[in-house]
């Protein structure tokens, strides 16, 4: 009888920190051996001349997220959770959304529900804060972040789920009550509120005029503001979703003061421009998220501070709107003004891939930071290392076997998400994932989704590992 349930030979295993040639023996679902010659396996796969790396973290995405009616998310756990794992994602971690003047228990046994027996692979929860009343910040939240969801999300705009400056600093004196990490969606609501009225006013409702509403300002201002409250609490937070130049600067300067700002882009800040808003006729609605893409010279910006060491994470922000869809982009089947479209793009399945190829492919970052980003720095941030984001032993044996010489044109058509369109179709990239492995077993093996759907198991996240940001390169 083998000692090894699997043993994947020949591995070029890469980590956030290493490169090394071994044999790896996966027992019980976690890694039990890196070595040369190991004694055969009950199944074998050969990684000669292919890289094995950890399996992604996406810690910002959202699935089947409750929605105002008609909107609906396209994914929910089982469709998520196959398409993450076919673009050599292991371990999600969407939202479960407090409504105002509700319950986050509630919001969080609801979403418990929505996941169960669906999901593909591990996922944890967020949880979204929207109501800090007196029971929510001295009952739930302190019982809630010792059951394991130890990160929540906090937002300056949107009107169903902003929270005001006191408010924030309420949260964040609890988050560092109980060392909790807060991700704070930093845009000015009011700005937003004022030129959207306008650009109203004035006609101008096609889908480009969202990033006219929405002028980088917003996004510096409330950046700096949200450090600022972090600062007077003396908590560190995570800036989530940086899309350009303004936002940066104020991160530097944060940094350069010693503050522990971290921060996270996406794919849409490299790969997307706001002319996407502007595709003919409503095509544009596709692109619509929040903050938008920029331009060329602050895709520039993103790649300089991913490559120096200014972000900490690289996730989807995955939120998935049907395009063709009376639920998703075209609420009730119409063309509805820029202000009324659901904001997000999915990009769950494409989120490794595209940096692989553009970021590690094109010499931008290295193999071991593309893992650190992508990876490594979530599981910490989030208190689930070294269970995920690593090959270590004892760690969970989820792996991604690259198959980085392959030639890809992205299409819709090779994407397991249930949306109608990805922004990136037609984009030419080098390198897939071949092999993607979930505690020991195969999930995606280059041409399919393996594996039952509800396999995926809840995980609770301790305290985030909250060293202070890497000092940039
Ligand atoms: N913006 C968000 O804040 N969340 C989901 C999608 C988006 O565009
Ligand atoms: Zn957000
Ligand atoms: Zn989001």
């Amino acid at each position: 009888m083998s000692k090894f349930d699997l043993v994947i030979r020949n591995a070029h295993v890469v980590t956030a920190a290493d490169a090394m040639r071994c044999d790896i023996g996966v027992s019980g679902g976690r890694v039990a051996a890196l070595a040369h010659d190991l004694p055969k396996g009950r199944n074998e796969i050969d990684a000669a001349g292919r890289y094995v790396l950890p399996g992604g973290v996406d810690g910002h995405c959202h699935l089947e997220q409750p929605m105002p009616a008609p909107m609906k998310m396209a994914d929910d756990f089982a469709s998520g959770t196959r398409s993450a794992a076919c673009g050599g994602t292991t371990t999600v971690i969407p939202f479960a959304a407090q409504q105002k003047g509700h319950s986050l228990r509630a919001a969080v046994e609801d979403y418990h529900r929505r996941a169960e027996g669906k999901a593909l692979i591990d996922y944890a929860f967020h949880l979204i804060v929207t109501d800090p009343t007196a029971t929510v910040l001295n009952e739930e939240l302190p019982l809630l972040l010792r059951e394991g969801y130890t990160s929540f999300k906090i937002y300056m705009t949107y009107d169903e789920l902003k929270l005001d400056d006191g408010q924030i600093l309420d949260v964040l004196a609890l988050a560092r009550e109980h060392g909790a990490m807060a991700m704070v969606h930093a845009e000015n609501s009011e700005c937003i509120a004022w030129l959207t009225r306008r650009l109203e006013a004035a006609g101008r409702t096609a889908p480009r005029f969202h990033a006219d509403a929405r002028p980088m300002l917003v996004e510096r201002e409330a950046t700096h503001r949200a450090i600022a409250l972090s600062e007077l609490v003396d908590v560190p937070i995570l800036i989530v979703h940086v899309s350009g130049r303004e936002a940066v600067e104020q991160i530097r300067w944060a940094h350069g003061h010693g503050l522990r700002i971290y921060a996270e882009t996406c794919p849409q800040y490299l790969f997307l421009t706001a002319d996407a808003l502007g595709l003919d006729g409503y095509q544009g609605a596709k692109c619509v998220c929040s903050p938008q893409p920029r331009d060329l010279a602050n895709q520039q910006v993103i790649w300089d501070a991913l490559a120096d060491g200014l972000f900490t994470v690289f996730s989807s922000d995955h939120a998935p709107f049907g395009y063709d869809d009376p639920r998703g982009k075209k609420p009730g089947g119409k063309e509805v003004p820029f202000q009324y479209i659901p904001n997000g793009i999915p990009g769950l399945e494409t989120r490794l891939p595209l940096l692989f190829s553009e970021g590690v492919g094109k010499g931008r970052i290295t193999l071991n930071r593309f893992v650190e980003l992508t990876a490594t720095n979530p599981a910490k941030l989030y208190g689930l290392y070294p269970r995920k984001g690593t090959i270590a032993i004892g760690a969970d044996a989820d792996m991604v076997i690259w198959e980085a010489a392959r030639e890809v044109t992205i299409s819709n058509g090779m994407l397991h998400h249930a949306v109608d369109y990805t922004p990136y179709e037609g984009m030419r990239i080098t390198g897939w994932p071949a092999v993607t492995l979930s505690r020991g077993e195969v999930v995606w093996d280059a041409s399919e989704p393996q594996g039952r759907s509800g396999r995926g198991r809840f995980l609770k996240c301790d305290r985030p590992d909250l060293a202070r940001p890497a000092p940039q390169r």
